[in-house]
C-alpha cells in the first residue's frame, strides 16, 4: 500500500516536473553554428565551447551551440561572409581579417602600436576597445554584432633561417594575412610581403612557394606549421586582437533577454579565453623547443625603425586614436 502510494506520488511528481518544464521544451530549439580556423582545445575555440555548455545550461537546453573548428567552414572572410546572411552565428576572426570590413579596426593592424601585450589589453578591456567594438555594431554595412574581444599574443616571424634584423629578411617571400597593411609592412621590415590565406600556408611552407610566416607561438603549434619552419625569430611586429561576431540577422530576431544573456556570457568568454591563451602561450613555447624549433632574439628597434612609413601613412587618419593608444597606460 505504502508503496502503491509512493509510486503514484513519484508518478505525480514526474508529471509535474514535466508540466513545469513544459514551456521550455515546448519553444524550438536553437542550435547556433560557430566557426573558427583553428582546432578543438586552442583558447579561442575552448571558450567558445565553454560559453555554449553555459548557454545550455541557463536555458534549460533551449539554445545550444555546435562549433566548426579548424577552418570547417572556409577561412576568416567565408566566416564573415556567412555571419552577415546568418548561414552561421558565432565567428572567431583576427582583426587583420575584420579591417577590410570596417576600417576603423585597422588602427590594431600597424605595426608596434602597443608597447606589448599588456598594453593591448588595456587598450582593448578600456574605452578605445568599447569604442571600436561599438563602431562594428553601429556600420550598417558590417551586418555583424561584436561579442568581444580575444588575445592574439605577439607575431613574429617564422621560416627556415633566422632574421635577426631587416638585412636578413632581403629576399625573402613571408606570408602575411590578406590586408594591403600587412604585405607593406612586411616589405618595410625588409622581406618580400606575399598576401594568403592562411588554408593554403601549410603546403606553401612545406613546397617552399613561400619562405616563412608570421604568427604567434599557439598558432605555429596547432596549425603544424613549425614542421616545416624551425626558426622563429622574435620581431615582435604585430599584436593584433581577435574579436567574436555574432551575425546581425539572428540577433535581431533574438528576445531582449536571450540578447543580454549572449552579451553576459561573451563578456565572460573573453576573460576566459585569456586565461587560457596566457597557459597555452607557456605552454606552446615549450613544446615548440621540446620539438626542435629555435627561439631567436631580434633588433626590435631596427624593425620598429624600418616600419616608420607604415604607421606614417597609415596612422594619419587615426592620429586622434593613435595619440590615446600611447597614452593608455
Ligand atoms: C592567427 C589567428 C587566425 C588567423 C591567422 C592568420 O593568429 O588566430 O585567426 O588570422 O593568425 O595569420 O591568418
Amino acid at each position: 500500500m505504502k508503496r502503491r502510494l509512493f509510486a503514484s506520488l513519484g508518478a505525480a511528481l514526474v508529471g509535474v516536473a514535466a508540466v513545469v518544464s513544459l514551456p521550455a521544451t515546448s519553444q524550438t530549439k536553437v542550435v547556433w553554428k560557430a566557426s573558427d580556423v583553428h582546432p578543438l582545445g586552442y583558447p579561442t575555440v575552448e571558450a567558445i565551447v565553454r560559453m555554449g555548455k553555459k548557454f545550455e545550461t541557463q536555458t534549460n537546453g533551449r539554445i545550444s551551440i555546435q562549433m566548426y573548428p579548424s577552418m570547417q567552414l572556409g577561412g576568416e572572410k567565408e566566416m564573415i561572409e556567412q555571419a552577415q546572411v546568418g548561414a552561421l552565428q558565432i565567428a572567431r576572426i583576427s582583426v587583420g581579417a575584420m579591417g577590410p570590413v570596417v576600417d576603423d579596426l585597422n588602427v590594431f593592424n600597424l605595426p608596434f602600436i602597443f608597447r606589448d601585450e599588456a598594453h593591448m589589453r588595456k587598450v582593448i578591456d578600456g574605452p578605445i576597445g568599447a569604442e571600436l567594438l561599438d563602431k562594428i555594431n553601429t556600420n550598417p554595412a558590417s551586418r555583424i554584432v561584436a561579442l568581444g574581444w580575444m588575445d592574439a599574443g605577439v607575431r613574429n616571424v617564422y621560416g627556415k633561417k633566422a632574421v635577426p634584423t631587416p638585412a636578413d629578411l632581403k629576399g625573402q617571400k613571408i606570408r602575411m594575412m590578406g590586408n594591403p597593411i600587412f604585405v607593406e609592412t612586411m616589405n618595410a621590415m625588409g622581406g618580400s610581403g606575399v598576401a594568403m590565406g592562411f588554408n593554403e600556408l601549410y603546403s606553401a611552407l612545406e613546397t617552399g612557394v613561400v619562405d616563412g610566416a608570421e604568427n604567434n607561438p599557439p598558432t605555429l603549434l596547432a596549425q603544424n606549421h613549425y614542421l616545416v619552419s624551425k626558426v622563429y625569430t622574435l620581431t615582435g611586429h604585430l599584436i593584433i586582437p581577435e574579436i567574436f561576431i555574432f551575425s546581425k540577422r539572428t540577433w535581431d530576431a533574438l528576445t531582449p533577454e536571450d540578447q543580454a544573456l549572449l552579451k553576459k556570457l561573451s563578456r565572460e568568454a573573453q576573460f576566459e579565453q585569456r586565461k587560457l591563451w596566457d597557459e597555452k602561450t607557456v605552454t606552446a613555447e615549450a613544446d615548440l623547443k621540446a620539438k626542435g624549433v629555435t627561439f631567436v632574439p631580434a633588433d626590435k628597434a631596427a624593425y620598429y625603425k624600418a616600419t616608420q612609413p607604415i604607421r606614417d601613412k597609415y596612422g594619419v587618419k587615426y592620429a586622434a586614436l593613435l595619440k590615446r593608444i600611447e597614452e593608455t597606460k
